[in-house]
């Protein structure tokens, strides 16, 4: 855990499936981030890109590992290169709020056609 995270809750969904104890359908893992498809797919390529190690959300991530949003932009880059023609939405619900609803920092790749017009 670094210092500037609080601890993951014992009951954290996304946790779990890093853990492997969840099954998802995975398509990219390093020893950083780990990116699977999205239960509710709202747009034809609908990806989590999720950090290892747990935050809450991309503010509290922007200040515990400032070094990771670069490389989960290049990891969300890559994913809709290979799974579409290469344009993405990248989007970070932050609190509860603006509708995040799974309390670990994620970022959802939106890709494919007509995903410019998704509101996730
Ligand atoms: P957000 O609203 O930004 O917190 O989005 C959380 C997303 O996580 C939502 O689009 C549905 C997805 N999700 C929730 N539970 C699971 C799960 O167990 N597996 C997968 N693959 N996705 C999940």
């Amino acid at each position: 855990m670094n210092a500037d995270s609080a601890p993951a809750p014992a009951d954290c969904i996304f946790c779990r499936i890093i853990a492997g104890e969840i099954p998802s359908d995975q398509v990219h893992a390093d020893d950083r981030v780990v990116a699977f498809r999205d239960l509710q797919p709202q747009a034809p390529v609908h990806v989590l890109v999720v950090p290892r190690e747990h935050t809450a959300d991309v503010r509290e991530l922007a200040t515990a590992d400032p070094t990771l949003l670069p490389h989960l932009v290049a990891v969300a880059s890559q994913i809709a290169a290979e799974l579409a023609d290469g344009d993405f939405r990248l989007v970070f619900n932050t609190g509860a709020a603006a509708g995040q609803t799974v309390m670990h920092t994620h970022a959802h790749v939106l890709a494919g056609t007509d995903q410019h017009e998704s509101t996730t």
